[in-house]
């Protein structure tokens, strides 16, 4: 009696614990397949999506990208300016900028003889002959009113000047 008791009540545990064994692997399968459709869209857009690898490498690069291009949009936006000379005023005599753009300003010599300086920034064309252009480059990293002005005799104080403006 006590044997054949045991004897049922073993079977029907084992029973029982095949039972959870085999729901286990079909939640975990069905699991796993929802996961793999959903890795297989996730692919469809990238183009060379057969390599599991190469794919979560690519999400893991995409993501730093990411991060940096933040940091980099804020920093590395470029402004462009043309600013033209003569005697003796700028124009434009007002940039703007936000703090971290990277700043172009192509300087034009108009008439006369005449130079772009931005101290701030510790940047300045040549003095340059009327006809005569030259670029300037660098990176705005620093908020504030800053003056640029031209430093040939006295036409800063003839008013050839302006204002260099950078955001917060
Ligand atoms: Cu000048």
């Amino acid at each position: 009696m006590d044997v054949s008791h045991d004897t049922i009540s073993l079977n029907r545990m084992q029973k029982t614990i095949v039972g959870i064994i085999i729901l286990v692997v079909i939640i975990g399968g069905v699991i796993w397949l929802i996961s793999t459709s959903r890795t297989d869209n996730a692919d469809v857009p990238v183009e060379n999506g057969d390599n599991a690898t190469a794919t979560s490498t690519d999400s893991n690069a995409t993501t730093t990208i990411d991060t940096s291009a933040t940091t980099t949009v804020s920093t590395g936006t470029v402004k462009e300016f043309t600013v033209t000379g003569s005697p003796f005023s700028f124009a434009p005599f007002l940039l703007t900028v936000k703090k971290g753009d990277t700043v172009k300003i192509t300087f034009i010599n108009a008439a006369g003889f005449h130079d772009l300086v931005l101290d701030a920034f510790d940047v300045r064309t040549k003095p340059l002959n009327a006809g005569e252009q030259e670029t300037i480059e660098f990176v705005a990293d620093k908020a504030g009113n800053f003056e640029y002005y031209c430093s040939i005799g006295t036409h800063r104080q003839q008013g050839m000047k302006g204002t260099f403006t950078v955001t917060e």
